[in-house]
């Protein structure tokens, strides 16, 4: 059994969508950040840098498995399921692993620190909203344009790749529209249409 340790943030769901994906059966265990669950000795037992998500594997490789991080949780999940989210054509996949890596890492934080300065910082610092807000139109612009004439980031079907961007503009998907980008919205809007993503958006 898959238990996934979880809250109602970009990284949560994304890791939520693809445990969706593989539709094996899980317990989802809410972690309440705001009041501050992460920090308990529970639940540090499973993530010693207190992040979440994190998926327990009771039937991982030689015995039960912590995996935090979510793309890790990921790949663990698209390789246990042999799951066409990772392309088999070689170069299609090395492809993939850049878009990967350009959605949970460079496209992610900097949408993090837009999130941050925007909505979360109990400071207002007009140079940061201002810096963060250039640089993530900046990345939804070179978004859209990987998009154009595409269905999916790489290949002719869905990877990974789109599920590290999709949480990501969900989350912000009221402040940096989708709309404003015709294919991102295209693209938003195929993804979203998903009933394992669908799953992965009710309420808890
Ligand atoms: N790179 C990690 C980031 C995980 C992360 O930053 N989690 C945040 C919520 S989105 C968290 O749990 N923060 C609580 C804390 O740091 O105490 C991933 O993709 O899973």
């Amino acid at each position: 059994m898959l238990d996934l340790y979880f809250w109602t943030t970009n990284n949560g769901f994304r890791a939520r969508t693809m445990v969706e994906e593989t539709g094996l059966p899980y317990n989802l265990h809410p972690v309440a950040l705001p009041k501050k669950e992460q920090l308990s000795d529970d639940f540090k037992k499973l993530h010693i840098g207190h992040k979440i998500p994190v998926l327990v594997d009771d039937e991982g490789p030689g015995g039960p498995i912590n995996i935090p991080e979510s793309p890790a949780i990921l790949r663990y999940l698209a390789i246990k399921t042999k799951s066409p989210l990772i392309p088999a054509d070689a170069r299609t996949r090395v492809e993939m692993e850049s878009w990967f890596s350009y959605g949970v890492s460079t496209f992610c934080m900097v949408v993090a620190q837009y999130g941050h300065f925007h909505f979360r910082s109990p400071e207002d610092v007009p140079g940061a909203k201002k810096f963060f807000e250039t640089y993530a139109r900046d990345m939804y612009g070179v978004i859209n344009e990987r998009l154009a004439g595409r269905d999916y980031f790489v290949g002719d079907q869905i990877s990974l790749a789109d599920f590290a961007h999709y949480a990501d503009v969900r989350m912000y998907k009221d402040s940096l529209k989708p709309e404003d980008y015709p294919n991102i919205h295209k693209w938003y809007e195929r993804i979203s249409a998903r009933p394992a993503v669908q799953r992965a958006y009710e309420p808890i």
